[in-house]
């Protein structure tokens, strides 16, 4: 059997999915990847000049100016096929859990519902000081262009700065976000493991732990990021076009 046999066998048999995604499943909607070459966010920006907390200390107008562009960039990107095949796979009667490291809602917008967000959302700021979250309104404020500064609001209650609801580096996961994905993990058939590089912990040790658990971890990348164990499908291509092609050979009855 072809790794697209073995991985339409494993989804029809399954009960219970978990989708696992990363930045390569928005690439189609025309959002950039974090570290492919050429066209990721970080081949044009030094991330530790923009996507740590310390980075905010220094230099919180550019941090903050660099996430409203994006999220503007967000805003304007709507789903693609992958998003919308995953979707729709919640109505094919099997539990699934849709796990993202994206702060996108692509997900929300293709109709996913319950979507953990490991690395937080673009719609949800917080205190920078007291951590309680702001309203969604502090966002509204626009940017036109790449690396303009904006000064950020500030909190209604300390007068702290607000940052963007993210995970930068060498901060915790949202802890019951967290939770809820190892559990998930671990009580899966199947792990879809959809355009992610798989090098930032503890997020990309979800694959393992389903295989581990006795899953089977199916991942969808343009380049090989398989690990080589037994119960594990490398599907090579572009979410956007393997991901339906796999759902409908899987679920056609
Ligand atoms: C396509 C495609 C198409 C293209 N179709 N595919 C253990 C060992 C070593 C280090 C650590 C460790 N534990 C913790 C660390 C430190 C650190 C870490 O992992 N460092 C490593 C990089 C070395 N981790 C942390 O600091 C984390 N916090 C933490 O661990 O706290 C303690 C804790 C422990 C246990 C439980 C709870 C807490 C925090 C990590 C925060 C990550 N934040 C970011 C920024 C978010 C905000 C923002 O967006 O600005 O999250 S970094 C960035 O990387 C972003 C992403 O979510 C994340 C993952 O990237 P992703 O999604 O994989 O994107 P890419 O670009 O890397 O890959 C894209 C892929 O798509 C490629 O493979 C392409 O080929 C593919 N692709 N087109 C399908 N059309
Ligand atoms: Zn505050």
């Amino acid at each position: 059997m072809d790794g697209l046999a073995v991985a339409a066998t494993a989804l029809r048999q399954s009960r219970h999915i978990v989708v696992f995604t990363g930045a390569g499943i928005s690439a189609e909607s025309g959002i950039p990847t974090f570290r492919d070459q050429l066209t990721g966010l970080w081949s044009r920006h030094d991330p530790q000049r923009l996507e740590t907390a310390k980075a905010f200390r220094a230099n919180p107008a550019l941090v903050w100016g660099w996430y409203l562009w994006r999220r503007q960039q967000m805003l304007q990107a709507q789903p693609n096929a992958a998003h919308h095949a995953i979707a729709r796979l919640a109505v094919s009667g099997r539990q699934v859990t849709v796990i993202t490291q994206n702060i996108d809602d692509l997900h929300e917008r293709a109709g996913s519902q319950g979507v953990v967000h490991l690395h937080g959302s673009l719609m949800t700021p917080k205190c920078f000081a007291c951590h309680r979250a702001a309203g969604l309104s502090s966002v509204e404020q626009s940017v036109s262009e790449e690396g303009e500064l904006v000064e950020p609001p500030r909190c209604t209650h300390c007068n702290g700065r607000l940052r963007p609801g993210v995970v930068w580096f060498g901060e915790d996961l949202p802890t019951g976000a967290w939770k809820a994905a190892v559990q998930a993990a671990r009580h899966c058939d199947v792990l879809l493991s959809i355009g992610t590089s798989g090098v930032v912990m503890p997020a990309a040790s979800l694959p393992d732990l389903a295989l581990a658990s006795g899953a089977v971890v199916i991942h969808i990348n343009p380049i090989d990021v398989g690990m080589d164990k037994s119960k594990e499908v490398m599907l090579i291509g572009d979410a956007g076009q393997v991901l339906p092609t796999l759902l409908e050979r899987a679920l056609a009855s």
